[in-house]
Formats: C-alpha cells, structure tokens, sequence
C-alpha cells in the first residue's frame, strides 16, 4: 500500500526462508571486519540501536569506507545479491510502470545498513540526508514488530503515521518521501519468530541506498 507519494509498504514480501537467510547473513557480517556497535553521537550520547555497514561506513553525519569511530577498519563490500534483492524490491513497490517514479537508471544501491534494536531502543526523528543521490532507500524488517512513525519532509512534528512493521515487511521510500523525517517508537518484545534464529530476539532493519559517493 501507498502510504504516502513514493512511500510503499509491502507487508510480509519476504518468504520465511529468505528471512532466515538475511538473519544469518546479518550474523556473519556482524563478525566483522567491523563490529556491530552503538554509534556515537558528536554530542557524546550513543544510540539505542547498534548498526552494521557494508559498503560505505556511515557516521553522524557522514559516509568513509573505513570505520575511523570504531576500529579503523574498512567496511565489507556489499554483497551482489544484496544489491540485487534491492532492485526486486524496487522493482515490486513501484510496479513496471515505475509508479511515476522511474529512474533514470537501475536501481544500484551502493552501501547497506543493519539496525539491531533490542527490546528498549529506539530512533527518534530524524532525516536520511548523507546520501548525495536522490535514489529511494529500501528498507527491509527482520524479527519482533515495531512501531515505525513515518513524518512529512517539513519538520520532525505532525503530521505523522503510526504503522506496524512486521518481519518480512518491504518498505520503500522514494520520490516525494525521501525525505520525510522518521523513527522507530517501540519495539513489540517477543513478537518474533523464533524459528528466525534471532536467538535474543530483538528486531532488525535492513536498508539499502545510494550514496552518490565514488572512491
Ligand atoms: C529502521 N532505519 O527501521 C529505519 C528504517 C535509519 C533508519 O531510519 O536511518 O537507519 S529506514 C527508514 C527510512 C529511510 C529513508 C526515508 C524514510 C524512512 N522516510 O521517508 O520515512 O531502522
Ligand atoms: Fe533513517
């Protein structure tokens, strides 16, 4: 469903079998050559959420290829398959026709982030404006539900929607959305499947972008 110009929720688009996939390829690439961490804040505060990148390493507020605030290592490439799962999803949301927003080329998103949220993290409102491209982000949910506050572009206040966001659920969010301040309100502790393998349950967000950076 539209949820907004640009802003398309696509409930349970993954199989299980592909959720159990990404949860243990999110196992593997928290291995390293970077850790999962809390990301510090320039005003010395941490995150709730740990995140893991592949591709580009992001920051507050910015992306290097090497994690200069965790261990100076250089971030995983992102995988192929990744970027291709990317394109499908792209694909899917925006229908052949594009939706009206078709895009001057393929879908090729360059770098991923993985979000861990515990039971008691959270995201306040916020933009994704590192990204020097306006291509969509593609975001992907993984284990227990959440409440995901989609905002307007204008400011962090109202108007905003409440939704659920559930293990499997697509999200894209391109054109006029791209831009719209958002957030993650809560986390539904112990709605996950433990057939997924998140042994401590927790939920995990996946989302694929296009940095506009070379080098
Ligand atoms: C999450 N992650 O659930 C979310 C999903 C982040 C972040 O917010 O920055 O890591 S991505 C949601 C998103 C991305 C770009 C635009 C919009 C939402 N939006 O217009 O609402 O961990
Ligand atoms: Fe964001």
């Amino acid at each position: 469903t539209e949820v907004a110009p640009g802003a398309v929720h696509l409930p349970g688009w993954l199989s299980p079998e592909r959720q159990r996939e990404l949860v243990a390829a999110c196992r593997a690439w928290a291995r390293g050559p970077v850790p999962m961490r809390h990301t510090r804040l320039p005003g010395g505060g941490t995150m709730s959420a740990r995140t893991l990148c592949l591709g580009w390493h992001w920051r507050p507020y910015r992306y290097t290829r090497t994690a200069d605030d965790v261990n100076g290592a250089r971030v995983a490439e992102l995988p192929e398959w990744l970027a291709g799962l990317g394109r499908a999803a792209v694909a899917e949301a925006y229908g052949e026709d594009g939706g009206g927003y078709v895009p001057e080329a393929p879908y090729a998103p360059d770098t991923a982030l993985v979000n861990y949220y515990g039971p008691d993290a959270r995201m306040g409102m916020h933009q994704d404006r590192e990204e020097r491209s306006a291509a969509p982000v593609v975001s992907l949910s993984l284990g227990d539900s959440c409440v995901f506050r989609f905002g307007n572009p204008e400011s962090r206040g109202r108007p905003w929607t409440d939704l659920e966001l559930g293990s499997g659920d697509l999200f894209v969010f391109g054109g006029p959305s791209r831009l719209a301040y958002h957030g993650v309100v809560r986390i539904r502790p112990g709605t996950a499947d433990p057939a997924l393998g998140l042994a401590d349950g927790g939920r995990l967000n996946i989302t694929l972008r296009v940095t506009g950076l070379t080098g």
